[in-house]
C-alpha cells in the first residue's frame, strides 16, 4: 500500500457510479415493460439476464424446508443468534408515540406508524450475504412493518442460496420472490399479478438496480443508493501492525472499489502495516479483487498529529471507522462523521458485519456527513398530532388570522374566525 504524508488532508478518488445513459435507458425500458407486461415481463428478463426460467416466482414453502438441510446445523444456529442480538439492538431504536396537554387544553403530539409493506432486494452471485438479509429484514420488523417481501436472482439453476432463504426464514420473511435486476425493482414499485407493491425499497445492487431505485423513487420511497465498502483506521503506535492490515484486508475484498485507509501518528506503524498487507494479500484467496481495491482506492496516510489525523477521518466521513489509539473513548468524542465506529482492538470490523447488533447497511462515499446507518426509523413514519381547545383558539385566532392575511390567504383566516365567534 502507498505511504503517503497527510497534508492536505486525504484525497481520495471516490467514483460514484451514476451509471451510462445506456445503462439508465435499458433500466427505464425495463421498467416501462415490467408496468405493462407484468409477470410476463418478469419472467422474460429472468431468462435473459439470469439464466433461468423459474417455474414459480414466489418461493414455495417445501424450498425453504429443503434449504434447511443445505446449510450446516451450528452454521443455521449463528445465524440465529445473530439475529437475536440485530433484533435486541433495534428494539432499543423503538420510540413511542407521544402527545403532550397543555394547562389550557391544548393537545399536541407525534404518532409513529410502521410502513405497510417494504421490499428487500437482495443481491445474486457472490454478493448473496445472508447476513444482509438480517440486516434490512430486522430492523423493518422490528418497525412493526407488517409485510416484508424478499426478492433476489436466481442462479442459473434457477434457485436462491440455501442460506440467504435460510436467513430470511429465520428474520420471519414469509413472501420471497425470484427475480433481479431493474426487473424485479419494477416488479416491487409497480407489482404484477404474482408481486403485489410494496410501499419501499431497501437494499444493495448493481447498478441497473440503483439505477431503477433512483427510476422509482417517488412512487416509492427508498433506501440509500450503497457504493463500495470503506474502511479507516486510525491508529497509534499502541496498534498491532498485523491485526490493522487484517481489517484493511476485510473490506478491500469485498469489492474491486472498496476503500481500506489507515491514518496514523506512527511512521513505524505505517510501514509495518504496509508489510504486512503484502504479507497477507499473498495468501488471500480473494486476492485479486482486494488487491486491485488497495492498488486503486488504499492508501496510508502518515499525519503529523492525532488532531489533524482526526480531521481527516471526519473529511473522509468513512463507513466504517476503527479507533485503535490508546484511549479510544477520548477520540471518539471528536469523531463527527462516520457510519460506524469500533473501539479498540476487539471490535474488528466484521463484528458488526456479522453479529453484535447494528445493521451493517451504512452510509457510504462520504453521506456519513448527514446519514446514519439502516435501522428503524427507516421503516416508520410520522404523523402529527393536534388537538386545539375552545380557550386555546380564543387566545391564539387573532394572530392565526393576521399570519393568513399576511399571506393573502383571507379562507384561512375565516375558517379560524368562524370558530372564534362562537367560543
Ligand atoms: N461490510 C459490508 C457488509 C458485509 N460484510 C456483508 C460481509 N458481509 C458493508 O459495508
Ligand atoms: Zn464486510
Amino acid at each position: 500500500m502507498k505511504i503517503m504524508n497527510l497534508e492536505k488532508g486525504v484525497s481520495i478518488k471516490r467514483t460514484v457510479d451514476g451509471g451510462t445513459e445506456m445503462q439508465r435507458q435499458a433500466a427505464r425500458k425495463i421498467i416501462a415493460d415490467v408496468r405493462q407486461r407484468g409477470d410476463e415481463a418478469l419472467r422474460f428478463y429472468t431468462e435473459k439476464f439470469d439464466g433461468a426460467a423459474p417455474d414459480s416466482l414466489l418461493i414455495k414453502r417445501e424450498e425453504v424446508e429443503e434449504a434447511y438441510k443445505h446449510v450446516e446445523e451450528n452454521l443455521v444456529e449463528i445465524i440465529r443468534e445473530a439475529a437475536g442480538r440485530i433484533r435486541s439492538y433495534h428494539e432499543k431504536q423503538l420510540r413511542p408515540s407521544w402527545m403532550e396537554t397543555s394547562d389550557d387544553g391544548t393537545i399536541l403530539g407525534q404518532k409513529i406508524t410502521p410502513l405497510d409493506s417494504v421490499g428487500i432486494y437482495v443481491p445474486g452471485g457472490t454478493a448473496a450475504y445472508p447476513s444482509s438479509v438480517l440486516m434490512n429484514v430486522i430492523p423493518a420488523r422490528v418497525a412493526g412493518v407488517r409485510r416484508i417481501v424478499v426478492i433476489s436472482p436466481p442462479g442459473a439453476d434457477g434457485k436462491l442460496p440455501p442460506a440467504v432463504l435460510v436467513a430470511a426464514d429465520i428474520a420471519g420473511v414469509e413472501e420471497i420472490y425470484k427475480a433481479g435486476g431493474a426487473q424485479a425493482v419494477a416488479a416491487l414499485a409497480y407489482g404484477t399479478e404474482t408481486i403485489g407493491s410494496v410501499d419501499k425499497i431497501t437494499g444493495p445492487g448493481n447498478i441497473y438496480v440503483a439505477l431503477a431505485k433512483r427510476e422509482v423513487f417517488g412512487d416509492v420511497a427508498i433506501d440509500m443508493i450503497a457504493g463500495p465498502s470503506e474502511i479507516a483506521v486510525l491508529a497509534d503506535d499502541t496498534a498491532c501492525p498485523d491485526e490493522i492490515a487484517a481489517d484493511l484486508l476485510s473490506q478491500a475484498e469485498h469489492d474491486l472499489m472498496a476503500c481500506s485507509v489507515l491514518i496514523t501518528v506512527s511512521r513505524s506503524l505505517a510501514v509495518d502495516v504496509s508489510q504486512e498487507v503484502k504479507k497477507q494479500l499473498a495468501v488471500l484467496p480473494r486476492k485479486d479483487i482486494a488487491g486491485r481495491a488497495l492498488e486503486d482506492f488504499g492508501a496510508i496516510y502518515i499525519a503529523d498529529s492525532m488532531e489533524e489525523a482526526i480531521q481527516a477521518v471526519n473529511e473522509l466521513a468513512p463507513e466504517h471507522l476503527e479507533i485503535l489509539t490508546e484511549d479510544p473513548i477520548e477520540v471518539l468524542g471528536r469523531i463527527r462523521h462516520a457510519g460506524a465506529i469500533f473501539l479498540g482492538r476487539y471490535s474488528t470490523e466484521p463484528v458488526g458485519d456479522y453479529f453484535a447488533g447494528p445493521s451493517h447497511v451504512l452510509p457510504t462515499n462520504g453521506t456519513a456527513r448527514f446519514s446514519s446507518p439502516l435501522g428503524v426509523d427507516d421503516f416508520q413514519k410520522k404523523s402529527s398530532i393536534i388537538r386545539y381547545s375552545g380557550q386555546a383558539l380564543k387566545e391564539h385566532g387573532r394572530k392565526i388570522a393576521g399570519f393568513a392575511r399576511l399571506e393573502g390567504l383571507e379562507a384561512h383566516a375565516r375558517a379560524v374566525e368562524t370558530r372564534l365567534d362562537k367560543i
